[in-house]
């Protein structure tokens, strides 16, 4: 590719990430003057996000209003599996982004009337994977980063960025180590080396282990 032609390609993503701050930083403060809190679900393609916020749906819709929004290439599936715990969802399909952007968060924000989830709670659960939500943060006040056991125990150290700027981290499907036999003691320590700041949790959505603790830490 010619020099130029690459430089321009440098340029426009920097400019594309430049402008998603811009707007994340936006819902943010939009978030706040609602007092809405707001969650920021990243993870591993199949980690167990959506059954996390199942059972986060479960045990807190008769307490907060709560609002999901899933972000999915394709389907509303995990939008349909929350929505059985009682909680509103909003389903964004992404097609060929593997991200959600702060730009798709502003569209909801604009299009629903947020006086309805004032003191309340919204969960964005983004595409799964570990790599493109990197780049695009959403304006949500605290970042939750979800991988599982089943992802081998390397995967947070192959994937330091998300680790380094999330709040919590979620070590899940602790239930099957029996059969995958992986040293979640190591795979806790990567975490802490990555980011000192990490509190960290070791769950099981399937069990419901150390959920509660989880659902503390969110402070609601
Ligand atoms: N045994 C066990 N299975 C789990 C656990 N959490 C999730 N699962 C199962 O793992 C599969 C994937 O879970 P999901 O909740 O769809 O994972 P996800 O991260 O939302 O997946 P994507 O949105 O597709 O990236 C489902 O079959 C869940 O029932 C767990 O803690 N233990
Ligand atoms: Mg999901």
């Amino acid at each position: 590719m010619p020099e130029e032609q690459a430089s321009k390609i440098i340029e426009l993503n920097e400019d594309l990430i430049e402008n998603n701050e811009r707007l994340a930083d936006r819902n943010n403060q939009i978030l706040k003057d609602n007092k809405i809190r707001s969650f920021d679900v990243v993870g591993a393609i199949g980690a167990g996000k959506t059954a996390l916020l199942e059972t986060i749906s479960e045990r807190l819709s008769q307490k907060v209003k709560i609002l999901v929004i899933n972000g999915d290439v394709a389907t509303r599936i995990d939008a349909d599996r929350i929505e059985q715990h009682g909680v509103k969802t909003i389903q964004v399909n992404t097609g060929r982004e593997c991200a959600l952007n702060a730009f798709h968060i502003s569209q909801i924000l604009k299009n629903i009337d947020l006086t309805n989830y004032q003191n309340g709670v919204l969960f964005i659960e983004n595409v799964g994977n570990l790599i493109c939500p990197s780049d695009f943060i959403l304006g949500a006040e605290k970042r939750i980063v979800i991988v599982s056991i089943t992802e081998g125990e390397w995967v947070i150290r192959k994937h330091p960025l998300l680790f380094k700027f999330s709040d919590i981290a979620v070590i899940n499907k602790i239930d099957l180590n029996d059969v995958v036999e992986v040293n979640i003691d190591k795979m806790i320590n990567d975490a802490k080396d990555i980011n000192p700041n990490l509190k960290i949790f070791t769950t099981s959505a399937k069990t419901g282990e150390n959920i509660s603790e989880l659902i503390e830490a969110l402070e609601i």
